[in-house]
C-alpha cells in the first residue's frame, strides 16, 4: 500500500502531473489510462521504474479499479473525455466515462476509506457576457452548456452527495483553460501551432471574440498538489491565473510569435452553443493555501509551448492528418 493512482495520466494534464509529482519527491504513482485517441504512452517515457507503472484499463471496470484504489493511499482523477466539440458530434464516452467512472471510484474510494481529488472545469459554472465585471467563483450556480461540461458538471455533484452522504475524504478543484506541453492537437492553440508548423493556416471559430482564462498547465498541478497537502475535505478549490485573452488575441500572437503575418488565419463555422467567457476568481486558493502561479507572463509561456511543440515533432505529427480531417467533416 502506499502511493498516488493518477487516473488519466497519460492525457495532457496528467502526464505533466505525474512528471511533477515524481520530480517532487512522491515514491510510487501508478498511472490508469484506457489509452484512448487522447492518450500518448510516449509522453510517460523515460520515468523511473522503481516509482513509476502504467495500468492499461478503465476508470469504468468496477474490478479494475476496486483492486487499484486498495492498494493506495490517494486517488487523483483526471480522466475524462475532454473535448467539447467531440461532445457534441457524440456525447455517449462522456456520459460513460466522465459520469460513470467517477461513481465507480468514487465507490471504491468509499469501500477501502481513500483520500480522493476530483480534477473539474470552470466550464461547470456556464459562461459570462464579455462586459459582465463578473468572474467564477466556489459559490457560483452551475449552469454548463455542453454535452462534456454537463457531464463534468454532474461528476463534481456526485463527488459532493459521496462527501455528505458516505463521509468520502474528497477535494474538487475547478480550473480554468490549461496551455503547454503534451496537450492534444484537437485543442486550441497546439491546433495552431501545429497549423503553422504543417503549412496549414490557423482557424478560428467565429469572429473570436469569446474569452478564456488562460494558465499554465505546471501552475494548475502545482495547486492541486497543494490542494492534496492542506485542502480542507469537502471544499471545491477554483484554480485560475487571471490570465482572460480573447482567441482572436490568442492566434494572432501564436502567428506572430511564429514569424507570420498576424493576419494569416481563416475564420471557420462556430461552434455550436460557444460559451462567450469564462473567468475565475482564484481568492480562496491564494488566501486559504498560499498558491500564486509561477507562470505571470503569458506572452513567453506561450512561446515555450510553441518551441516544444517545434522539437517535438515526432509526438504529435503521426495524429495531425486524422486531427484536421475530423475538423475539416465539420466544416471547421
Ligand atoms: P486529455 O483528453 O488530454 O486526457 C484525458 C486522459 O484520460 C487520456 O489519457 C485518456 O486516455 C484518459 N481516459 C479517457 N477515458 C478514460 C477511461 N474511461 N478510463 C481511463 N482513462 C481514460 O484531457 P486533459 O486536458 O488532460 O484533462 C484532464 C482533466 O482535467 C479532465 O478531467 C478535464 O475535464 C480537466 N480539465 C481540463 C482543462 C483543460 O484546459 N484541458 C481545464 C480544466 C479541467
Ligand atoms: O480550432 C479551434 N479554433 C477556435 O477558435 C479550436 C479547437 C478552438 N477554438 C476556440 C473555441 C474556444 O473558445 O478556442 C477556445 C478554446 O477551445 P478548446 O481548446 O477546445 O477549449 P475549451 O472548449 O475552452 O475547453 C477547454 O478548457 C476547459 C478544455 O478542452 C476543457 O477540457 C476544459 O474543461
Amino acid at each position: 500500500m502506499g502511493g498516488m493512482l493518477v487516473t488519466g495520466g497519460a492525457g495532457f494534464i496528467g502526464t505533466n502531473f505525474v512528471r511533477l509529482a515524481l520530480a517532487q519527491g512522491q515514491d510510487r504513482v501508478t498511472v490508469l489510462d484506457a489509452l484512448t485517441y487522447a492518450a500518448n504512452r510516449s509522453s510517460l517515457d523515460g520515468l523511473d521504474p522503481d516509482r513509476f507503472r502504467l495500468v492499461e484499463g478503465s476508470v469504468c471496470d468496477a474490478e479494475l479499479v476496486d483492486r487499484l484504489v486498495a492498494d493506495h493511499d490517494t486517488v487523483v482523477h483526471f480522466a475524462a473525455e475532454s473535448h467539447n466539440d467531440n461532445s457534441l458530434r457524440d456525447p455517449s464516452p462522456f456520459i460513460q466515462t466522465n459520469l460513470v467512472g467517477t461513481y465507480t471510484l468514487l465507490e471504491a474510494v468509499r469501500r477501502h476509506g481513500r483520500r480522493y481529488h476530483h480534477i473539474s472545469t470552470d466550464e461547470v459554472y456556464g459562461d459570462l457576457e464579455l462586459d459582465d465585471p463578473a468572474r467564477f467563483t466556489e459559490s457560483t450556480p452551475y449552469n454548463p452548456s455542453s454535452p462534456y461540461s454537463a457531464s463534468k458538471a454532474g461528476s463534481d455533484l456526485l463527488v459532493r452527495a459521496w462527501v455528505r452522504s458516505f463521509g468520502v475524504q474528497a477535494t474538487i478543484s475547478n480550473c480554468s483553460n490549461n496551455y503547454g506541453p503534451y496537450q492534444h492537437i484537437e485543442k486550441f492553440i497546439p491546433r495552431q501551432v501545429t497549423n503553422v508548423l504543417a503549412g496549414i493556416r490557423p482557424k478560428l471559430y467565429g469572429a473570436g471574440a469569446n474569452v478564456r482564462d488562460w494558465i499554465h498547465v505546471t501552475d494548475h498541478n502545482l495547486a492541486v498538489l497543494r490542494i492534496l497537502e492542506a485542502g480542507r475535505i469537502g471544499e471545491t478549490y477554483l484554480i485560475g491565473a487571471d490570465g482572460e485573452k480573447d482567441n482572436r488575441t490568442v492566434i494572432e500572437l501564436i502567428l506572430t510569435l511564429m514569424g507570420q503575418p498576424a493576419d494569416a488565419y481563416d475564420h471557420v463555422t462556430d461552434r455550436a452553443g460557444h460559451d462567450m467567457r469564462y473567468a475565475i476568481d482564484a481568492s480562496k486558493l491564494r488566501t486559504e493555501l498560499g498558491w500564486e502561479p509561477t507562470y505571470r507572463d503569458f506572452e513567453s509561456g506561450l512561446a515555450a509551448t510553441i518551441d516544444w511543440y517545434r522539437e517535438n515533432e515526432s509526438w504529435w505529427r503521426p495524429i495531425k492528418e486524422a486531427t484536421e480531417a475530423r475538423y475539416a467533416a465539420a466544416g471547421q
